[in-house]
């Protein structure tokens, strides 16, 4: 079995909106996720995150059930409208929660990694138009100075934004994301936003002292044209544009790409938002690089997406319960592209990998064995990165339980613990027992099902 570094970090990941439930307690007031949910038609079959998993009430368990698997690691990502329930006002029965979770993480030798903003924006930040309006990032850097405050010496990692691409064209642009608007002007405004506040949390975090590492996850979706030809080369080149270079080149090179900066303007219009010295203040230094990865995508000259004037195309290979490709060469292409082009010998993090499958629990047990195969093939391309003197420095899977999937409510199962929604409980799958495993070994085998009964 190939090993992975001594020191190599193994976690898992979550976030506040699809696991913690408890909307409305210890003074939560609504984010856009809760508005969206309620707005009817934005998410499968008016599914919202009110109960969820009700981790807010259950995280002794989850956290015992996170031991007990070996995990190093959790990453969660703590609710903006819990901690500034009003715009400027801070709820200290907000911060309750999380030191109790942070308690019972060092309780169990679990390092917390806290993701500061994982898309749950306060519905009075939306209102005055948010991450549309620059004062937004203001906001945001409050929330993340009385974060820093709070827990900047309990907290050892911290990443400002997962995945500002969602949060932006999702939200903003194609609308099946809160706050649901497709307006691309607008979209591009909240990346910069996005951006922009980062750069300003990052700042702020160095200059309060603090020790720890913080970092930007950013979401990736490696693009392959669909064919040779010069106009199918040139879409693939404008959806890695719009996919994965327009938040890691102003974050490396401090510039928006100049091909994407043209297209869009012709699209949409110019950039009156970027202001002198935004683009300095992006680039600030940070500790790691968290990357998510799930698929890749084929592309070509067309018409399905507007904007960008692309065409999808299947790439042939299996998909999961998404419809997303399982692709791993695609993830080491991509780690090597990272170290190459933007971020050098800087840390990089796994912050998200894995995949939905339709499980079924049958005797408390569910034989997912898809799930293991996705992770498996990625983790040894994860470990042949390594091998290759990658600076990958851990892998967090997504999910911990299965939770609340965004526009797809609770209808696709990530978790490596199965959710029983009736009655709150948890079973870990076969995968969970294999990761555990993986963890025990510090490095991947191939377990087959019969190694569980
Ligand atoms: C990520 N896409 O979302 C998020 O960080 C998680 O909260 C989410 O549950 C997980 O991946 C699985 O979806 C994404 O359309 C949502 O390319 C959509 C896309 C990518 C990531």
């Amino acid at each position: 079995m190939k090993k992975f570094p001594n020191d190599f970090l193994w976690g898992v990941a979550t976030a506040s909106y699809q696991i913690e439930g408890a909307a409305h307690e210890d003074g939560r007031t609504s984010s856009i996720w809760d508005d969206f949910a309620r707005t009817p038609g934005r998410v499968y079959e008016g599914h919202t995150g009110d109960v969820a998993c009700d981790h807010y009430h259950r995280y002794p368990e989850d956290v015992q059930l996170m031991k007990e698997l070996g995990v190093q690691a959790y990453r969660f990502s703590i609710s903006w409208p819990r901690i500034f329930p009003e715009k400027g006002v801070i709820n200290p029965e907000g911060f309750t929660f999380y030191r109790r979770l942070i308690t019972e993480l060092k309780e169990q030798g679990i390092q917390p990694a806290a993701t500061i903003y994982h898309w749950d924006l306060p519905s009075w930040a939306q209102a005055e138009g948010g991450w549309t309006n620059r004062e937004t990032v203001g906001h945001f850097l409050q929330y993340a100075q009385a974060l820093f405050q709070e827990f900047g010496d309990e907290i050892p990692v911290w990443i400002t934004h997962n995945e500002p691409w969602c949060a932006a064209f999702l939200g903003y642009g194609e609308g099946v994301h809160a706050p649901g608007h497709r307006n691309w002007r607008e979209a591009l405004a909240a990346s910069h936003h996005l951006l922009l506040s980062h750069g300003l949390a990052v700042q702020a975090y160095r200059d309060m002292g603090l020790q720890g590492q913080i970092g930007i996850t950013l979401n990736f979706t490696p693009t392959d044209a669909a064919t040779s030809s010069p106009e199918d080369v040139a879409a693939a080149a404008r959806w890695d544009g719009y996919a994965n270079r327009w938040f890691v080149e102003p974050l490396f090179k401090g510039v928006y790409p100049a091909d994407m900066v043209a297209w869009f303007e012709g699209q949409v219009g110019s950039f009156d938002f970027l202001q002198p010295g935004d683009l300095a203040t992006i680039a600030v230094p940070i500790d790691f690089l968290g990357v998510n990865y799930y698929s890749r995508n084929v592309s070509k000259q067309g018409t399905e997406h507007e904007l960008l004037q692309v065409d999808f195309q299947e790439g042939g290979g299996p998909v999961t319960d998404m419809g997303w490709e399982v692709h791993p060469q695609s993830l080491l292409q991509l780690l090597r592209r990272l170290e190459a082009e933007y971020v050098g010998r800087l840390p990089l993090y796994i912050t998200e990998n894995g995949a939905a499958y339709p499980d079924s629990l049958t005797d408390g047990a569910v034989h997912d064995e898809d799930r293991i195969s996705y992770l498996q093939q990625h983790l040894e391309v994860c470990q042949q990165f390594v091998a290759e003197g990658g600076n990958l420095q851990g892998y967090y899977v997504w999910s911990f339980l299965d939770n609340f999937e965004w526009a797809f409510g609770y209808s696709k199962r990530f978790g490596i613990v199965y959710v029983d929604y009736e009655t709150q409980e948890r079973f870990p799958k076969d995968s969970a027992r294999w990761f555990a495993e993986t963890i025990g070994n510090n490095g991947v085998k191939v377990i087959k099902r019969e190694d569980f009964t």
